[in-house]
């Protein structure tokens, strides 16, 4: 794929580009409450040092990329401190989280910023349990070193009253994508896309940190998170499969397993691994050449040493229904056909994209009826597929690509290209919450919309 890609002299390292006021360092403290803070995140320039020489220049949480691992209670309300050391106003998204919109961290539902150098408070009562994250929730627009190409993503793990599936380890692993740059890709006509130096699993490139250390016959719980801002992911442990447990951090009906996972942006898996083929090996994506640039980590068995082995696994499409079921869904009280399409940035600028033939802030809004059950009908008129997430609720997958599912509840749900797709949500959280695209060029470039409530 590389050598297809022509590399343009523009990279995202430059300054900071919007001529936003700063405010003197801490203003917005007399304005907090007093509550003492459950957790604290300080948003700050970090270096991590993915492999010797590669170190990545960035923003992340608590002077790490990724942020640390909070764990919470469902329902035992939290307060988490948000300070922000850049020059530039960010947000916090709880991400899957049934949560008021004014802490939410959406600005399209009006979530208050944190101020630049400044302080602010969120509070809340987490809900559902399951493995979640936070992230950052602004728009990059044409800065690599904003948004979601920055270190701003942690693991948020609301524990439930009971963990579904006994295990021996539980390992929390976060992908991400790094070193962006802008290149040509695809059709003549088409826009700039991002083309990416280095990968890495958590805070290191495959081969360099500690491996993860296993011993013959336990079970290993990973809880997998895609925290790339444009690119899925598909990763395979040569020699092992992964039991399904959870997908987005909800239960799955159906607890089957595969040889190969995948990941759009933004999704997270919870599976189990039986450890029973001693060796080292490399958990890592089956792209060789995203590989290469240090997306894996490596497993060691007790007793065992020397290099890690790979081997590719067969191609096989990724087919969500496996997780489902198949019992009768209800009918909706309403409908929502989304029609999505590509306006070509004609290789000079940044592709567009449309719902319904409107750019966010044109979008039409889905107005919805607090209590009433709602189907989306995504029609994806495009050659890209689309990570659609859905704010404050969670989705229930209907049909995707043709094949229909019941009981497999998300908060991400990629629709493949040129293909459909239906979801059904419960209109229970009333508040602004904003619906989009999770692939940053294309969030930032049109593919929003609101659901508000009547
Ligand atoms: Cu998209």
């Amino acid at each position: 794929m590389l050598n297809r890609r022509e590399f343009l002299a523009v990279t995202g390292t430059s300054a900071v580009g919007l001529a936003l006021a700063s405010v003197p360092r801490f203003s917005s403290l007399a304005a907090l409450p007093l509550a003492k803070p459950d957790f604290t995140l300080r948003i700050a320039p970090v270096s991590v040092e993915i492999a010797p020489g590669t170190v990545i220049s960035t923003i992340g949480y608590n002077g790490k990329a990724p942020g640390p691992i909070l764990r919470m209670r469902e329902g035992k309300r939290a307060t988490i401190d948000v300070y922000n050391d850049t020059d530039v106003p960010e947000l916090v998204h709880w991400h899957g989280q049934f949560i008021p919109s004014d802490v939410d961290g959406s600005e399209e539902e009006g979530t208050p910023f944190v101020p630049s150098h400044g302080r602010r408070q969120y509070t809340f009562t987490p809900q559902p349990s399951g493995t979640r994250w936070y992230h950052t929730h602004v728009m990059a627009i044409e800065h690599l070193d904003r948004g979601g190409f920055t270190g701003q993503f942690g693991f948020f793990y609301i524990e439930p009253k009971n963990e579904p599936g006994k295990y021996d380890q539980e390992i929390f692993l976060a992908a991400h994508h790094w070193e962006p740059s802008l290149a040509h890709m695809g059709p003549q006509n088409n826009g700039w896309e991002i083309a990416y130096n280095s990968c890495s699993i958590n805070d290191k490139a495959l081969g360099h940190g500690d491996p993860i250390r296993v011993k013959q016959g336990q079970r290993v719980l990973f809880r997998l998170l895609n925290s790339s801002a444009t690119e899925d992911i598909q990763l395979a442990l040569p020699g092992h499969k992964f039991k399904m447990i959870a997908m987005d951090g909800n239960p799955v009906p159906t607890q089957a397993s595969v040889d190969v996972l995948s990941l759009a942006i933004a999704e997270r898996v919870d599976a189990i691994v039986e450890m029973n083929q001693p060796g080292v090996w490399i958990l890592g994506s089956v792209n060789d050449e995203e590989r290469k640039k240090g997306m894996g980590v490596v497993i060691e068995y007790a007793g065992q040493s020397g290099e890690p082995s790979w081997v590719a696994p067969a191609k096989t499409p990724w087919d969500y229904t496996i997780f489902g079921t198949q019992e009768k869904i209800p009918e909706p009280d309403g409908r929502f056909e989304l029609t999505f399409k590509k306006i070509p940035g004609e290789r000079v600028t940044f592709n567009r994209w449309t719902i319904n033939g409107k750019s966010w802030p044109d979008t039409d809004p889905l107005l919805v009826q607090a209590g009433k059950r709602y189907r989306m009908i995504f029609h994806n008129e495009t050659g890209d597929s689309h990570p659609l997430h859905l704010h404050r609720h969670d989705f229930e997958i209907v049909n995707i690509g043709g094949k229909s599912s019941a009981g497999l509840h998300k908060d991400i749900v990629n629709v493949p290209r040129f293909s459909n797709a239906e979801v059904d949500f419960v209109a229970n959280h009333p508040g602004l919450s904003l619906f989009h695209c999770h692939m940053q060029l294309h969030m930032d470039f049109g593919f929003k919309a609101l659901v508000k409530y009547t």
